[in-house]
């Protein structure tokens, strides 16, 4: 999991025994030692006999990303083409030891790999609850087992400013301490963010920071009242703060509300421009990735000759520091743009004309779209109506298998799938408060859009179908709870759970 490019079963599978050893690049014996304690229980519940070889080396040639895993009686051999490949061919290696005879084996195989997209994402809202370090780090783990190698973080919004500006700080000092439903909120110091990105790093994810402007900027507000615009109620914040609660936002009071859309950086003024030179300027040097989010979503609270003339300057001044500036769809509604972005497509399976038509304006520039359709790749939405976390917005409870059945190149017809850097799964937080919330919702739909930007697309007879996805993910089930994982009951419908 994901299904992979060619698997050929051998004829004899490899025993584990203590007399097995295990060489090749440090870190990955390392990951691999890890993997096979966490699977096996411990190394002693491995019998006696049984010898062999278990060689994890990198290979310095073929595909980015790509791995080849080679078992038989005598041993195991697993080439990465490079470190992260190689790293992937021990995620794989760890998905097929099976118990069997009071032993461990690993089947006879010999399988080859690689990556159908460069971009596999998955975000974490860390602005409407704010989450530890440990649980960004178990977050990566989860994420990199599954072969994605991209973290998204939306580090703002109405609710808090997550991130530490050695530039800017009274934006932690005075607009970090809240959360949705008046929760505790928090922050990541310059150390927790440098730390984060190496986390990331040694499990081969690529973070992208998101700073989202001009809209979800109320909590900026709390910091910098001059550069924030009036709240704007429209009757859309009034619908969601009569269902969920939280009240109506208030200029210069912390909001714990749900409703998107009524906040605003004041658009055109200089401090406004001093703002995101700094923010920008400041993440960009701390950043290593070469993608910096800018957001551009759910601007409600903007008029349109703003909003336009707003994204032009923000995409200049990210790309005034040598990052790729990456938006958020409707940021291709103010084209043209100074320079090529990264769209960020989050309508729904089936575009809407204005959404395609803004995907299309990258795409034309010489951009680049990540695709997170809503209605299948957000983790937020409930996974079945009965559900106690999660939203409904995007069209209803987005089961399982409709996390699923959905292909890349359907979304936004005439953009060709050169155009597709990828395809990101993102967890916005209105409802999720801990670990075990964020299990909940992306076990085990975090494998349907690992697969999604993974494996090869659906071909006569391939594992890319929905009935071999629901039994491979069940079996997975095995793996995820030896690993401290609390797997959702929404894995059985899966099927077959070891
Ligand atoms: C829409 S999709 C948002 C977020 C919310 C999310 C909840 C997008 C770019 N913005 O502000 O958290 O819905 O599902």
């Amino acid at each position: 999991m994901p299904a992979v490019v060619h698997v050929e079963p051998e004829a004899a599978g490899f025993r584990l025994g203590t007399g097995t050893s295990v060489t090749g690049e440090t870190s990955a014996v390392a990951e691999f030692t890890a993997l096979l304690t966490a699977r096996t229980g411990s190394t002693a519940s491995v019998p006696a006999e049984g010898n062999g070889e278990v060689r994890l080396n990198v290979a310095g040639s073929g595909p980015a990303e790509s791995y080849r895993l080679t078992v038989d009686a005598d041993g195991v051999e697993v080439e990465g083409a490079d470190a992260a490949g190689l790293f992937y061919g021990v995620q794989t290696l760890a998905q097929l030891l099976t118990r069997e005879d009071g032993g461990w084996t690993i089947p006879a195989v010999r399988i080859e790999d690689a990556p159908r997209f460069a971009y596999r994402g998955v975000m974490l809202d860390v602005a409407r609850h704010f989450f530890s370090l440990d649980v960004v780090e178990a977050y990566i783990e989860r994420a990199a087992a599954l072969k994605l190698n991209h973290l998204h973080l939306h580090l703002t919004d109405d609710q808090g400013w997550r991130l530490q500006l050695a530039s800017r700080p009274e934006l932690t000092e005075r607009a970090s301490a809240g959360a949705v439903g008046g929760d505790a909120g928090g922050f990541y110091s310059v150390d927790d963010y440098a730390r984060i990105i190496a986390a990331a790093a040694a499990r081969h994810m690529t973070v992208v920071p998101e700073i989202d402007v001009p809209g979800h900027t109320h909590a900026v507000g709390l910091a910098y009242p001059e550069i924030a615009a009036d709240p704007v109620i429209d009757d859309a914040v009034r619908a969601t703060a009569e269902q969920f609660g939280g009240g109506l936002p208030t200029a210069g009071e912390a909001y714990t509300g749900m409703a998107v859309g009524f906040s605003s950086l004041r658009i055109g003024e200089a401090a406004t421009d001093r703002f995101l030179s700094d923010v920008f300027g400041e993440l960009a040097a701390r950043t290593p990735g070469p993608y910096l989010h800018l957001g551009g979503d759910e601007a409600h609270g903007t008029a349109p000759e703003h909003y336009a003339a707003f994204v032009r300057r923000a995409v200049e001044i990210i790309a005034a520091t040598g990052k790729t500036p990456m938006a958020w769809h409707e940021a291709g509604g103010a084209s043209p743009l100074p320079s090529p972005i990264v769209g960020h497509y989050w309508g729904f399976r089936r575009a809407e004309a204005e959404q395609a038509d803004a995907a299309a304006a990258i795409v034309a520039e010489g951009g680049a779209l990540v695709l997170s359709p809503a209605d299948a790749a957000y983790l937020d939405m409930k996974p079945d109506a009965d559900a106690a976390l999660g939203l409904t917005w995007a069209n209803g409870p987005t089961s399982v298998e409709r996390s699923y059945e959905w292909e890349p190149t359907a979304v936004l017809p005439g953009v060709p799938e050169s155009a597709l850097l990828g395809v990101e799964a993102p967890l916005w937080t209105e409802t999720v408060r801990t670990l075990a919330d964020i299990d909940a919702l992306i076990f085990p739909r975090v494998a349907s859009a690992a697969e999604i930007a993974w494996s090869p697309r659906p071909t006569p007879g391939s594992e890319r179908t929905w009935a071999s996805f629901r039994a491979r993910v069940g079996e997975l089930g095995a793996l995820w709870r030896a690993q401290g994982i609390d797997v959702p009951s929404s894995n059985e419908i899966a099927g077959a759970d070891a």
